[in-house]
């Protein structure tokens, strides 16, 4: 199968498995997308209902009105599709004048125990690649990815066509 950069195109985790999924992850590393929020010191927690729908907290450092530095604490629940490693994420803050939206939330690639590569893509270009998306690379380790996960994610950043445009999450303590 040859990467061609088309979204629909884009292979997810087979037979993603929600609960094994639960519990922390510290992103490592991000691709931005247009107007990006989330700075760094991001950690997400995942959670599953009585009802089974997978739901999530975020926190991350955020620069709002252009200076003022915070942590925002963030809220997400996600509607089941077809796939079951495609959810559609709804989020919003804690206070409204925090980012909220509707995106697409995939999960690319797990082992559940170390890594996850997350990936949404906001908007589709008229040739059917991503115009513009964002992608998290999350460990359960807050010391980063082991050595031997490394290669894997990086392959799979080249099968969603991000590779090279990731930058460093820092984890200082800021959130
Ligand atoms: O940071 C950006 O530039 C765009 C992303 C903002 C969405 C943050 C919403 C988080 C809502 C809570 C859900 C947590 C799950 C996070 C997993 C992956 C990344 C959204």
């Amino acid at each position: 199968w040859a990467q061609d950069c088309q979204v629909s195109n884009i292979q997810v985790m087979q037979n993603f498995d929600r609960s094994r999924y639960t519990g922390r992850w510290y992103a490592v590393a991000k691709k931005d997308p247009v107007g990006l929020f989330l700075l760094d010191n991001v950690v997400a927690q995942f959670s599953v209902d009585e009802s089974g729908k997978m739901t999530a907290t975020a926190q991350g450092r955020v620069i709002i009105l252009n200076n003022w530095e915070m942590c925002a604490n963030m809220f997400g629940t996600f509607e089941d599709t077809p796939d079951p490693a495609k959810f559609k994420m709804r989020y919003w803050g804690a206070a409204a004048y925090l980012q909220s939206g509707n995106d697409d939330h995939w999960v690319i690639d797990t082992d559940y125990d170390n890594y996850a590569i997350h990936y949404s893509c906001r908007e589709v270009d008229l040739d059917g690649t991503c115009l513009d998306g964002y992608s998290f690379i999350f460990s359960r380790h807050p010391t980063g990815l082991r050595p031997e996960d490394q290669k894997i994610v990086t392959d799979k950043k080249k099968d969603i066509c991000f590779l090279g445009k990731y930058r460093r999450v820092s984890h200082t303590g800021f959130c």
